[in-house]
C-alpha cells in the first residue's frame, strides 16, 4: 500500500492526495510535519512534505511524484496521450508553481502566519506575481479544465495553489490578483463539486482548524 507523507494543510501534499484520489489508487496518509531532523530527512532530503512511501522506499517532490503515478498507474490517466498536449499540461503546472505560488509563498507569513513582510519584498512580489499570472493568463484554457477538455494533472495543482495565491494577495495588497480574471472563481467551484477536491478541500479544513486551535492553545 502506498504511504502519502505530510499533513492536510499543505497544498502540495493536497496536489498528490487529490490526484491519487482521482486515480483511484488507494493509499494511506501518514500524517508527519516538515523537519529538517537528519531521521526525516531519509525520507524528504529537503526536509519538506509530501514525500511517498513505496515499498519501503521514500520518493519526494509533488511533481515527481505524479509522474510516478502516471507510470506506474497508467489506468484513469491524468495526462492527455499526445505528447506536446502533455507538455503543455506541465508547461501550466510549472508556470502556476515556479511562477506563482512560489512568489506569493513569499507573503505567506504574514497573510496567515501573524508574522509581516517588508515593504521591500512585498513590492518585489507584487511584480513577480503580476508576471506570473500574465504568463498563467495567456495558457491557462478553462474549457472547461485548464489544460482543455479533460481533468489534467494541471487541475490537480491548480485547485491547490489557486486559492492561496489568491487569498494571500487579497490579504497582503488587498486586492486578489485574479480579482477581474473571471474564469477563476467558477473554475474552481466546478473543481470542488468532484468528490476527489471535495475530500481534500475538507481535509484541508478540518485541519487548518485543528493546526489553529492548537496554536491558540499554546499561546
Ligand atoms: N517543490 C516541492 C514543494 C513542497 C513544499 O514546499 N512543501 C511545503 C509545505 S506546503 C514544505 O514542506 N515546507 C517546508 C520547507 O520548505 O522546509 C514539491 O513540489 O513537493
Amino acid at each position: 500500500m502506498l504511504k502519502l507523507g505530510g499533513f492536510a494543510v499543505s497544498n502540495y501534499y493536497n496536489k498528490v492526495k487529490v490526484a491519487l484520489l482521482e486515480k483511484g489508487i488507494p493509499f494511506e496518509e501518514a500524517f508527519c510535519m516538515t523537519s529538517q531532523e537528519e531521521e526525516y530527512r531519509k525520507r524528504s532530503p529537503m526536509g519538506k512534505v509530501p514525500y511517498l512511501e513505496i515499498d519501503g522506499e521514500f520518493l519526494c517532490e509533488s511533481q515527481v511524484i505524479c509522474e510516478y503515478l502516471e507510470d506506474q498507474y497508467p489506468q484513469t490517466p491524468l495526462y492527455p496521450k499526445d505528447a506536446l498536449a502533455r507538455a503543455r499540461v506541465r508547461e501550466l503546472i510549472t508556470t502556476m508553481e515556479l511562477h506563482m505560488e512560489l512568489v506569493a509563498r513569499r507573503l505567506y507569513t504574514q497573510a496567515f502566519f501573524g508574522g509581516t513582510v517588508s515593504d521591500e519584498i512585498k513590492k518585489h512580489v507584487e511584480k513577480d506575481l503580476a508576471k506570473g499570472v500574465r504568463a498563467f493568463r495567456q495558457l491557462a484554457k478553462f474549457s472547461p479544465f485548464i489544460a482543455g477538455a479533460d481533468l489534467t494533472y494541471a487541475d490537480c495543482a491548480a485547485g491547490v495553489h489557486l486559492p492561496l495565491v489568491s487569498l494571500s494577495s487579497k490579504i497582503v495588497y488587498g486586492r486578489d490578483v485574479f480579482d477581474d480574471y473571471a474564469a477563476v472563481k467558477p473554475y474552481l467551484k466546478m473543481l470542488n463539486e468532484r468528490p476527489a477536491f471535495k475530500k481534500v478541500s475538507d481535509d484541508r479544513k478540518v485541519a487548518t482548524e485543528a493546526m489553529a486551535a492548537a496554536r491558540a492553545k499554546k499561546g
